[in-house]
């Protein structure tokens, strides 16, 4: 978890790849829908273009399809994804029925105005049609009053990894890697 521009999808191939599991965003599946131009991608557009979230009910099919797939048998890690409420609750049954365990949320903290120029530079890379200024900080605005309080939840349970999102990539994804090795070895 973390606001956008935070380095999710950025640390979320590194850790899957140490750990042998999938990575699954919940964004990229969306992209990728909307370059294939099918029904999935042509609702999520409306909703991306405009830095708001996509309906549970769509993203939770598309995350519950996604997990009963053979690769993701032995574990997987779940990038942007829950982001609501109503997304917790569902990856709770989600689990619950597939017989694994949560192990670990790991959330990265970033100053938000590093954000804005992280984003805007992806923006002349990547061109993508979410990383306009308007829209990246109506993105951050959702983030607080959507996702944020997850995080609260996510602590009670005693499974949050804060970690410090600022500094060369190599040195985020080792300061991960040190918070998830105790979950492993414990
Ligand atoms: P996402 O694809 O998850 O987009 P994001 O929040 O911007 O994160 P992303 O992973 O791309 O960026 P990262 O922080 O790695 O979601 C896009 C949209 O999809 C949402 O707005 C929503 O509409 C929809 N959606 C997705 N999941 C949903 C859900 N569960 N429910 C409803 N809707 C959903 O990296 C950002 C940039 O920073 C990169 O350019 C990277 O190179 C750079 N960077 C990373 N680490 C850095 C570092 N240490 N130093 C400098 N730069 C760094």
């Amino acid at each position: 978890m973390g606001p956008p521009g935070a380095g999710k999808g950025t640390q979320a191939k590194f850790i899957a790849d140490h750990f042998g599991i999938p990575a699954i965003s919940t964004g990229d599946i969306f992209r990728a829908n909307v370059s294939q131009g099918t029904p999935l991608g042509v609702e999520a557009k409306r909703y991306m273009d405009a830095g708001e979230y996509v309906p549970d009910e769509v993203t939770n099919r598309m995350v519950r399809n996604r997990i009963d797939e053979p690769d993701a048998a032995h574990g997987f890690l779940l990038d942007g994804y829950p982001r609501t409420l109503a997304q917790v609750e569902e990856l709770d049954g989600m689990i619950k029925f597939t017989g694994h365990e949560l192990d670990g949320v790991v959330v990265l903290t970033v100053d938000s105005e590093e954000i804005v120029q992280r984003l805007l530079q992806r923006a002349q890379t990547e061109g993508r049609a979410d990383d306009t200024e308007d829209v990246i900080r109506r993105r951050q605005e959702v983030y607080v009053e959507q996702t944020q309080p997850l995080i609260e939840v996510y602590k009670e349970r005693g499974v949050v990894h804060e970690i410090d999102g600022l500094g060369e990539v190599d040195d985020v994804t080792k300061r991960i890697f040190d918070a998830l090795e105790v979950v492993r070895e414990s």
